[in-house]
C-alpha cells in the first residue's frame, strides 16, 4: 500500500441497526436459528448481544452484553474470542455506568460564547440548519471548502466511524488534520526496517522462551496479553521489562531494568555490539533476509562499546552483556516495543535499534519471536464511507493537510484561505494535544466549532455546538484491533439514548439538510439501512482472511484471521529491497541516518529539574472513562508521582499539594510518593477528571518525534520529553 496510512484512515465502514436475539443462551447457537430483531422495548425479557469495544486499545475486546427489558445490564468478555478470553478490563465492565451516566450529552446544544458554559438545548433541525448554512456561507465567501477543517480522532475505531471524513469529502475539498498523535515514530522506524508494521498474533507469546517488554506497560494497557505472557513464563520463559518506571508490568517481571529515559537506543546498540563480538548473531538468517548488515556491523565496531552504552543508559555493562547473551541464545525470543517509548525526539531511532536485535538474532518470522509493535493486516476494509466525490461546483482542486500534532498553531497560521470552521469527532484535542491553553486560544479564533461526543470534554467546552452521539451499544458496526487478529460484530443492543445519533447518521442528516438549502451541495449518500453501509465495507480479501463469506456470519461469534499470524514468516519484507534493511535508503530520503544510529534525546533541563512523563492510565483510555462514577470512586483527582528522595528535597508528605509548572503551564495536584519513579522524574497519568482543570498536557510542549512523516504525513509528539519544577502549595 503506498498511500499514507493511519488508523484514522482505516476507520470506516457501516452496519445496519440490527439486534441479535440470542435469548440468554450464549454459546453455541446455530446461525440458521438466529432471529434478527430491532433492539427495542418490544424485546422484553433478558437477551444477549454481541458487542465489540471500539476504544483505541490493543485489546479490542469481544463482548457479550446482557440486556433486560431494553436496558443494558451487564458486560462480559466473549469466550469465543480466545484473546479476550472471557473477560474484559475494569473499563469494559464499567460500560453500564457510561451508557446511563447522568453526564451524557443528551441533546444537541449551543453554547453562548466558547468556554462560557452557557449552553442551551436546541433541536437537531436547528443544529443542522446552523451548521449547513455556515458551510455554505464559508464555501461562497472563500470560493472553496478549504476553510473547513476536520479533526477525527480514535475515540471510536469502529469501521463506520470514518463517516465524517467522507461527509467532508462530499461537500468539496476540506482541510484535514492529518497525522496521528499516537504511534508515528515507531511506525516509520519499523517501516524503514521491514516495510510496514506487522506483529505476531499475541496469543503466540506462549511459544516464546524469552520476552522483553520494552517501554510497554501491558499490565495496564493490554491486560489480555499478560495472560499469554504468564503462560509462557509458566512454561519456563523469562520476562524482562525495560522502563524508567517500575510499572505494574515491571513488578510482574523476572527482571526489571531501570533505564534512563530515552537512552534505550544505547542499550540496544550496546547489546548488538556484544552479540557481534560474541558471534551470537544468526549469520544464515542475515545472509538470506537482510541487507546492510555489514554497514551496521561497521557502525557498531566504530561507534558503540559496552562502556559507552552503560554511560548513556545507566545500565551496568555487565547487565548489558548478560542480557544480550540471554536474549541471543534463548530461541525464540520476543520483544514487544510499546508506544510509550517512541514518544521522544529520538523515538524512531530507538525503535530501529531495538528491531535490529530481533533481526540480528534471526528471531523475525518465527512464532514466539519477533519485534512486535502493531499490525495493519486485519484493516483491509474498503473504507467506503470515506470514498466520496466532491460536488462539481465546490471550488478548490484538492484537500489540504495540516499537522494534527501542531493543530493549534496550524489552524491559526494556515492562510489562503484561512481556517474558519472545525469539526471534531471521536477526538478531544484540548485535553489530548500538548498545551491545552494554546488549543483553546486557537479555537476561539474560529467562526464555528462543532464537536460530536458523549461527554462534556474540555474540547466540547470550547465548541459552539455539541452533537450528542450514541455509544457502540446503540448502533451496528464491526471492529478489528491493531494488535490481536480477531474480527467482531458489534450489534445494536439497546435503542439510542435520549436524542443521540451515530456519526454516520449525522453525516447523512447533514447531507440532506445541505441539499435542501442548496441542491447539489453535498454528495454524501443517504442510505437508511446500516447493513447496506456495512456490506460496502467488505471485500473478497477481508472475507478470505477471516474465512467468512458474509459479515452476517459474525452473528455466530467473532472470527480470527486464518493466515498471517506469524509476521514476516515468508521472509518477504515490504521494503524496497524486499529484505530486512539495516541500511535504508528510504530513511536517508527522510533525512535520517541510513542505519539505526544513536540519537541523544533532549538533555535534562536545569531550570526544570524533573523529567515529566504523562503515560496511560489503567482505568481510563485517553480522555475516556475516568469521568465515570465508578472510576472517580477509585481515584477522584489527578496526582503527581514522585520519588521519596524528591519528596524529601521539597519537604513534601504524601498527599501534599504541589504546583507543577514549566514554560507551558501548570497543574496543582497532590503528590503520591513512590519509589517506582526515579528521583529525577515525575508522572501524571494522562486521564481526564470531570470538572478538573489539571490536565496532564498542561505541562506538555508541542515537540516532534524524529520519525513519522513517511507513513503518516507528520511526525508524532514527544510527549515524554518535558521538564517541570514543583513547589509546595500551602492551603
Ligand atoms: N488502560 C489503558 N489502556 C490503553 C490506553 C489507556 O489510556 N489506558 N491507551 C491505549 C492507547 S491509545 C495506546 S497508544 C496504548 C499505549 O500503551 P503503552 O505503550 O503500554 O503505554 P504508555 O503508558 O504510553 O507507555 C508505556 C511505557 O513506556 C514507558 N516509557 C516512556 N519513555 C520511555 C523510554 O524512553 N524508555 C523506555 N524503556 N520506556 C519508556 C513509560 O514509562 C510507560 O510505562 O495503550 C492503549 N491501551
Ligand atoms: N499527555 C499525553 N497526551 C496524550 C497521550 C499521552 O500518552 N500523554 N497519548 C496520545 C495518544 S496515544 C492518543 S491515541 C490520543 C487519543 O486522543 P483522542 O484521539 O482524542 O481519543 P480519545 O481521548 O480516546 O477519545 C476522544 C473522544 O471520543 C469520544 N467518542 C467515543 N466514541 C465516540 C463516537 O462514537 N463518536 C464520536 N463522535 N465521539 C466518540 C469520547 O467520548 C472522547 O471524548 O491522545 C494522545 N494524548
Ligand atoms: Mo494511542
Amino acid at each position: 500500500m503506498n498511500k499514507k496510512i493511519s488508523r484514522r484512515t482505516f476507520l470506516k465502514g457501516g452496519m445496519a441497526t440490527i439486534g441479535l436475539a440470542a435469548c440468554s443462551s450464549l454459546f453455541p447457537f446455530s446461525f440458521d436459528k438466529l432471529t434478527l430483531l430491532e433492539a427495542s422495548e418490544e424485546n422484553t425479557g433478558e437477551m444477549t448481544f454481541l458487542n465489540a469495544c471500539p476504544r483505541d486499545c490493543y485489546d479490542t475486546c469481544s463482548i457479550i452484553s446482557t440486556v433486560k427489558d431494553g436496558v443494558l445490564k451487564a458486560i462480559n468478555g466473549n469466550p469465543a474470542n480466545t484473546y479476550t478470553n472471557g473477560h474484559v478490563c475494569a473499563k469494559g465492565y464499567s460500560y453500564t455506568r457510561r451508557v446511563y451516566s447522568p453526564d451524557r450529552i443528551k441533546y444537541p446544544m449551543r453554547q453562548k460564547g466558547r468556554g462560557s458554559g452557557k449552553w442551551e438545548r436546541i433541536s437537531w433541525d436547528e443544529a443542522y440548519t446552523q451548521i449547513a448554512k455556515e458551510i455554505l456561507r464559508i464555501k461562497h465567501e472563500y470560493g472553496s471548502t478549504l476553510p473547513i477543517c476536520y479533526n477525527i480522532g480514535t475515540g471510536s475505531m469502529e469501521i463506520l466511524h470514518n463517516a465524517p471524513k467522507g461527509f467532508f469529502a462530499s461537500i468539496g475539498y476540506p482541510t484535514i488534520a492529518a497525522g496521528d498523535p499516537c504511534w508515528p515514530a515507531g511506525m516509520d522506524a519499523q517501516s524503514f526496517d521491514m516495510g510496514t508494521i506487522y506483529c505476531n498474533d499475541p496469543e503466540t507469546f506462549v511459544n516464546s522462551k524469552y520476552i522483553i517488554l520494552w517501554g510497554q506497560n501491558a499490565a495496564w494497557t493490554s491486560i489480555h496479553s499478560m495472560h499469554f505472557i504468564d503462560k509462557a513464563r509458566k512454561a519456563g520463559a523469562k520476562l524482562v521489562v525495560i522502563d524508567p518506571v517500575l510499572t505494574s508490568t515491571a513488578s510482574r517481571a523476572d527482571e526489571y531494568i531501570q533505564i534512563k529515559p530515552a537512552s534505550d537506543g544505547a542499550l540496544a546498540l550496546g547489546m548488538a555490539r556484544h552479540i557481534l563480538d560474541k558471534k551470537l548473531y544468526d549469520a544464515d538468517w542475515l545472509e538470506k533476509n537482510a541487507i546492510g548488515t555489514e554497514d551496521f556491523f561497521q557502525y557498531l565496531t566504530n561507534e558503540v562499546s559496552l562502556e559507552w552504552a552503560e554511560k548513556e543508559s545507566g545500565v551496568p555493562k555487565k547487565v548489558i552483556a548478560r542480557l544480550a547473551e540471554e536474549y541471543a541464545t534463548a530461541k525464540p525470543a520476543n520483544i514487544w516495543i510499546g508506544y510509550g517509548i517512541q514518544r521522544h525526539t529520538n523515538g524512531g531511532q530507538m525503535v530501529r535499534s531495538i528491531d535490529a536485535l530481533a533481526a540480528l538474532t534471526g528471531n523475525i518470522g518465527k512464532s514466539g519471536g519477533g519485534a512486535q509493535y502493531g499490525q495493519l493486516q486485519t484493516w483491509g476494509f474498503n473504507y467506503n464511507t470515506t470514498l466520496q466525490k466532491p460536488p462539481a461546483n465546490s471550488g478548490g482542486t484538492k484537500p489540504r493537510n495540516i499537522d494534527i500534532n501542531n493543530f493549534a498553531h496550524d489552524i491559526v497560521a494556515t492562510q489562503d484561505p484561512p481556517i474558519k470552521m472545525i469539526w471534531f469527532a471521536s477526538r478531544s484535542a484540548v485535553s489530548q494535544d500538548p498545551d491545552p491553553e494554546k488549543t483553546r486560544q486557537a479555537l476561539k479564533k474560529m467562526d464555528l466549532v462543532v464537536t460530536c461526543d458523549q461527554f462534556m470534554t474540555p474540547t466540547v467546552a470550547m465548541s459552539d455546538i455539541v452533537l450528542p452521539v450514541t455509544t457502540f451499544f446503540e448502533s451496528l458496526g464491526v471492529n478489528v484491533s491493531y494488535w490481536q487478529y480477531w474480527l467482531s460484530l458489534n450489534e445494536k443492543a439497546i435503542k439510542p439514548m435520549y436524542e443521540t445519533k451515530d456519526d454516520l447518521q449525522i453525516a447523512m442528516d447533514l447531507s440532506k439538510k445541505l441539499n435542501e438549502l442548496e441542491p447539489g451541495s453535498c454528495t454524501f449518500p443517504v442510505i437508511s439501512n446500516r447493513e447496506d453501509w456495512l456490506d460496502k465495507e467488505f471485500n473478497p480479501d477481508v472475507y478470505k482472511l477471516f474465512g467468512i463469506s458474509d459479515w452476517r456470519e459474525l452473528r455466530k461469534g467473532p472470527v480470527k484471521a486464518k493466515t498471517g499470524l506469524v509476521a514476516w514468516q515468508d521472509g518477504k519484507f515490504e521494503t524496497p529491497s524486499k529484505k530486512y534493511e539495516f541500511h535504508s535508503e528510504l530513511a536517508k530520503k527522510y533525512k535520517h541516518p541510513a542505519i539505526p544510529s544513536y540519537l541523544p534525546c533532549v538533555p535534562q533541563s536545569k531550570k526544570y529539574p524533573l523529567r515529566y512523563f504523562s503515560s496511560h492510565w489503567p482505568i481510563g483510555t485517553n480522555v475516556q472513562f475516568q469521568n465515570l462514577d465508578w472510576m472517580s470512586a477509585i481515584q477522584k483527582e489527578p496526582f503527581l508521582e514522585i520519588h521519596p528522595l524528591t519528596a524529601q528535597k521539597y519537604a513534601l508528605k504524601e498527599g501534599d499539594k504541589v504546583k507543577a509548572y514549566n514554560d507551558i503551564g501548570s497543574i496543582t495536584v497532590p503528590v503520591h510518593i513512590t519509589s517506582t519513579v526515579p528521583p529525577d522524574m515525575a508522572i501524571t497519568y494522562a486521564a481526564w477528571y470531570k470538572d478538573n482543570p489539571n490536565l496532564a498536557n498542561n505541562l506538555v510542549k508541542v515537540r516532534n518525534t524524529d520519525m513519522g512523516s513517511m507513513k503518516l504525513n507528520y511526525p508524532g509528539t514527544a510527549f515524554h520529553d518535558n521538564f517541570i519544577e514543583i513547589k509546595k502549595i500551602n492551603n
